[in-house]
């Protein structure tokens, strides 16, 4: 961690004046997993949990999260605590324990088969199963007995994600002084979408259990607001970005999450990098083909079957750029036991073998497709090499690949963005497009390739230093500010 990343954690730690922190999320920082009879500890994956990692190490304090990993009670005392002890500190992780019932209603059940195609306006996916609201319940209620019991008098408890919505009521209702913020890291949909689902009013009110509820985007918190003034009898105050529930305020606030970039550009430019960049440049593209590039977890938000299809009509439409381009798509395995997520892997090897049938010639591959969890060095080397980037979610909270990219490429390369991540409010100097429309993404991509370098690279330093200026530090400085001001 840098400097300023640095001062904004410590600022962080000045605004809880010596109380105590309790950061609630599902997944948990630390996995450990026993492998042939020896344990291992694994960091999870992701932007957020390394930034919020630093931060309890400097504030100290509780993490709460379900314990997914098969050794992970095997570390723990016998109220399921373990000390993390790091270089900037050390805090508690406390792991909850959930039956094989749980997860599976719970987690995979209402959380990725309801809330999430929910959430991302695919309804005709969600699967209604009374079992899963039931199980939702219950663990929802078994955290907020274990915020509840880590709680001490002025206690600052910061809750994450859709999988906890119904957490901070049964907090506030224990513990009607609490200090409740909550961050909702996804879409949050429409009022259309949303009243189309049975549970509508009890989320809400979950939420409403908060002092403050942040969004990454506006159009998600007036997402929010609008539901709240159809389901609910609460009063919106549209002026103040405010919920009047009885003698409480709600304040609903914008916060859009960032990156490390400084810890990416650092990495992009470390030796190991370099030399495995140009490897893979020489590898995959060794007689002068441009690099298309798309990383995803494996998810039907995600539009990998879209993109493919833009990229044929690409070759179809502009034969001059056939043995020019090639496209590398990785794909992350995630939720693979759910059907649509087996379907989803399926369709995408039957749309690349079928794209390399169709175009395929002598030394070149149009597709490469990978399907594994990658190192940090390999994601980052791909970011840096691609002359295009392709990030064209159908439906996404804000999508932090599209920032890893521009942190990470040599700055010579384009991003095409989908108008549909909360990404494309911002990074505006990427090229947006509409992910549905197979017709213009094909154009994009032919406007990307044939753009000049010093348009290149004008747009790429404006987007470097909006990601450099706006990353995760700031988020998570931002959101304790607006938080801290609720009590002064
Ligand atoms: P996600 O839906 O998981 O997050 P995203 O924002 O793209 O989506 O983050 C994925 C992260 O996983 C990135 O940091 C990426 O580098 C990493 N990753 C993906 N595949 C990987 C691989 N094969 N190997 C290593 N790392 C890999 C949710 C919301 C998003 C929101 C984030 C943060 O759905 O919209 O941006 O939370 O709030």
């Amino acid at each position: 961690m840098d400097e300023a990343a640095q001062e904004y954690v410590c600022k962080v730690n000045k605004y809880l004046n010596g109380n105590k922190l309790i950061l609630v999320s599902n997944r948990e920082p630390y996995v450990h997993e026993k492998i042939r009879g020896k344990i291992i500890v694994n960091r999870s994956i992701g932007g957020v949990i390394s930034a919020l990692d630093p931060m309890m190490q400097t504030c100290g304090g509780t993490w709460i999260a379900w314990g997914s990993g098969n050794a992970d009670f095997d570390v723990t005392d016998e109220n399921g605590k373990l000390e993390i002890k790091k270089d900037l500190g050390s805090y508690t992780l406390k792991r909850i324990i959930l039956s094989e019932k749980e997860k599976e209603n719970y987690y995979h059940g209402f959380s990725n088969r309801i809330l999430w195609p929910l959430s991302h306006f695919f309804t005709d996916k969600m699967w209604w199963n009374t079992a899963y609201w039931k199980a939702y319940h219950k663990v929802n209620q078994k955290f907020a007995k274990a915020i509840v019991e880590e709680s001490e008098k002025g206690s600052w408890i910061w809750i994450h994600d859709y999988h906890l919505s119904l957490a901070p009521i049964m907090v506030r209702k224990e513990n009607p002084d609490a200090k409740l913020a909550f961050f909702w890291h996804i879409v949050w949909p429409s009022p259309e979408v949303y009243r189309r689902f049975p549970w509508r009013r009890e989320i809400i009110r979950g939420l409403l259990g908060n002092d403050l509820l942040g969004f990454h985007t506006k159009t998600y918190a007036d997402n929010f607001m609008k539901c709240v003034e159809l389901l609910t009898p609460y009063k919106v105050n549209w002026e103040h970005n405010e919920i009047v529930v009885k003698n409480r305020r709600i304040k609903i606030g914008v916060f859009p999450i960032g990156i490390d970039y400084n810890n990416i550009k650092k990495i992009s430019e470390s030796e190991n990098v370099r030399k495995m960049a140009k490897r893979l440049r020489k590898k995959l593209a060794g007689d002068g083909c441009a690099i298309i590039f798309g990383i995803d977890r494996l998810d039907y938000t995600k539009g990998v079957l879209h993109r493919l299809r833009a990229y044929e009509r690409f070759l179809d439409k502009y034969p001059k750029f056939r043995k020019k381009v090639i496209f590398v798509q990785l794909v992350t395995p995630s939720r693979s036991r759910l059907i649509d997520y087996k379907d989803m892997k399926r369709h995408i090897d039957e749309n690349v073998g079928r794209i390399n049938g169709k175009f395929q010639k002598a030394g070149w591959t149009p597709v490469h497709n990978y399907y594994r969890v990658f190192s940090d060095d390999l994601l980052i080397s791909y970011y840096k090499i691609a002359d295009i980037s392709m990030v064209t979610p159908l439906a996404d909270g804000m999508n932090l690949v599209s920032k890893e990219f521009i942190a990470a490429n040599k700055g010579t390369g384009m991003l095409l963005l989908s108008e549909f991540a909360g990404a494309a409010e911002t990074l505006k100097k990427s090229i947006i497009v509409n992910p549905y429309d197979i017709e213009s993404v094909a154009d994009c991509i032919k406007t990307a390739l044939e753009m000049n370098i010093e348009e290149k690279k004008y747009r790429m330093s404006l987007l470097k230093e909006n990601v450099m200026n706006f990353d995760v530090y700031w988020w998570l400085n931002k959101f304790f500010m607006k938080w801290r001001n609720l009590y002064v």
